[in-house]
C-alpha cells in the first residue's frame, strides 16, 4: 500500500517501442514457462529424486568405509576415491569442502550418495552446469553415467559462509 494515492489520470497505456518490449518480455515468459514442464521429462540430467534419510554422522562413517576401501591416490590432501562401476560412491560437503575427490570411469553408471554435513551446499558440477541441493540428514542418490572424459570441477552455488568461494572439488573421469 503507498502512503499517497497517485494523482488521477497516473495510467498511460504502452505505446511504440514499449508495447515490443512488453512482446518480447511476453513471449519469452511463456517460452521459459514451456521449457520446464519439457525438461522434466524429456532432458537427460534431472535427479530421479531418490532420497533417504540420514544422520550426518552416519553418512561420515559411510563416506569413511568408502575412502578406506577404495583410495586410490591423493590430491592436495584430499583422497581420490575410484569406486567400482556400477557402484555406489559417496560425496560430502561440508563447510568449506567436498569430500573426496571421485575418479570415475566414462560410460560406467554410479549411484553417487550426496549430503552435507553441516548446512545447505549446492552442488554445480561444471563446466556442464548440473545443480542439486545437498541438505544434511538427507542422502540424494544421483544416477550419474560420465559421457566425457576429463577433469571436472564442483563448486558450491550456496552461500555458506565465509569460505564458500573457496569450497571446490574434483570429479576425475577416466576414458
Ligand atoms: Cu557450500
Amino acid at each position: 500500500m503507498s502512503i499517497q494515492s497517485p494523482a488521477a489520470g497516473w495510467f498511460k497505456a504502452p505505446s511504440g517501442s514499449e508495447r515490443v518490449w512488453i512482446g518480447i518480455a511476453m513471449a519469452w515468459c511463456i517460452v521459459m514457462t514451456i521449457a520446464m514442464p519439457y525438461w522434466l521429462f524429456f532432458g537427460k540430467q534431472n535427479s530421479t529424486g531418490e532420497a533417504y534419510r540420514v544422520t550426518p554422522a552416519d553418512f561420515a562413517a559411510r563416506v569413511g568405509t568408502f575412502v578406506e576401501s577404495h583410495k586410490v591416490g591423493e590430491l592436495q590432501g584430499v583422497p581420490i576415491v575410484e569406486p567400482a562401476p556400477g557402484g555406489d560412491a559417496y560425496l560430502l560437503a561440508r563447510m568449506w569442502q567436498w569430500f573426496p575427490v571421485l575418479k570415475l570411469r566414462k560410460g560406467q553408471t554410479y549411484r553417487v550418495h550426496i549430503s552435507s554435513m553441516d548446512l545447505q551446499h549446492g552442488f554445480s558440477l561444471q563446466p556442464l552446469n548440473m545443480n542439486f541441493q545437498v541438505l544434511p540428514t538427507y542422502d540424494h542418490v544421483l544416477t550419474l553415467t560420465p559421457t566425457s572424459a576429463g577433469e571436472f570441477t564442483i563448486v558450491c552455488n550456496e552461500f555458506c559462509g565465509i569460505g564458500h568461494h573457496l569450497m571446490t572439488g574434483r570429479i576425475l573421469v577416466e576414458e
